[in-house]
């Protein structure tokens, strides 16, 4: 069997992609060139809330180095456009990817030079292997040009407190092919980095009877899990059922339909945000400092969501996990309204 894992593509699109607007951006900032894409840093308005917010910064911040490098985030979560980081307006100074909070607004390493609201120095990684029912170059591809990191692949490595040490988001894959069931000492660790602040979230419905086993495995110790039967199965050659079931989040801001098929329902503790007719299939928690996201299904990886079906805002669902994930005073940048459609 090719088993590809999804952070490998995310490493391979990204050594090809090295010239990609955000690196090559960045590193006209650390030349002290002015860049052009600095210039858009006004693109800050979301909705109609946040206009007065989205102008002042701008102008504000428009003959700063990278002008967005010391854009105030804008949270379009808790409330829009509210500015987070207490709405200090910065001290000029050019934010880095070096997890200091260089600017002072409040936020550290909120870099995200293209504008498209992935931080530039996200530290983000997958466990497990990419799935099989689709080809998923779109949203790693995406990814790794939208920050200068890209994705770090721990595929099947024993997790343990320094292995996770540093990491911001961990986006759980395939974990049924990787030969063993996780240990107990492994799901402590996970669990360790999920309170002490880090961002976890899992997809499922890869086709192994048995691939609910290792998640739930990790999943354990917040209480949430994958039921056993498998649920909205789109039909061969039927586009994906789109679930349409939200609750007002972060998460699902601006989202009306994401795709799924056969995927799982999201069972136990947390709250839900997104289900369809009897099903809950998409829940969150907050255990401690940390973050969890568990998602029924797996098809937001594949390209044929991202392009070819219009009615699902899939980028933006990613985007907007991701924001929610990153620990709040890290890394947070605005989502761009090119993405709200
Ligand atoms: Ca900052
Ligand atoms: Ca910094
Ligand atoms: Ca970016």
């Amino acid at each position: 069997m090719k088993l590809r894992s999804l952070s490998s593509v995310f490493l391979l699109v990204f050594s090809l992609a090295c010239s990609g607007k955000d690196k090559e951006a960045l590193d006209g900032a650390a030349n002290g060139s002015t860049s052009a894409a600095g210039g858009s840093g006004s693109g800050l308005g979301i909705g109609a809330g946040s206009a007065a917010n989205g102008s002042g910064s701008g102008a504000t911040n428009g003959a700063g180095l990278g002008g967005n490098s010391s854009v105030p985030p804008i949270d379009i979560g808790g409330g829009i456009g509210t500015v987070t980081g207490g709405g200090q307006p910065g001290n000029g100074m050019p934010e880095t990817c070096d997890g200091i909070d260089n600017d002072e607004n409040g936020i550290a390493d909120d870099l995200d030079i293209g504008n498209d609201g992935v931080c530039d120095c996200l530290r983000i990684a997958t466990l497990g292997i990419i799935g099989q029912w689709g080809q998923g170059d779109v949203f790693t591809g995406w990814l790794n040009q939208r920050s200068v990191n890209g994705a770090i692949d721990l595929a099947d490595k024993p997790l343990t407190d320094s292995l996770l040490a540093g990491l911001q988001v961990i986006v759980v894959q395939d974990v049924s092919k990787i030969g063993r069931k996780y240990s107990a000492s492994e799901v402590a660790a996970l669990r360790a980095w999920v309170e002490g602040g880090g961002g976890l979230m899992t997809l499922i419905g890869y086709g192994e009877p048995s691939e609910r086993t290792n998640v739930n495995a990790l999943l354990g110790p917040f209480g949430i899990s994958y039921d056993s039967e498998p649920i909205l199965p789109k039909g061969g050659g039927k586009p994906t059922i789109s679930v349409t079931g939200w609750t007002a989040h972060p998460v699902t801001a601006g989202i009306t339909a994401i795709g799924v098929d056969n995927g799982y329902p999201v069972i136990g503790a947390g709250t839900v945000i997104g289900h369809q007719a009897q099903w809950d299939v998409l829940r969150t928690a907050e255990p401690m400092q940390g973050r969890v996201l568990v998602w029924g299904d797996e098809w937001i990886t594949y390209n044929s969501e991202w392009v070819n079906r219009k009615d699902l805002q899939v980028e933006l669902f990613w985007v907007n996990a991701i924001k929610w994930l990153t620990p709040p005073k890290q890394c947070q940048v605005a989502i761009p309204p090119s993405i709200l459609r």
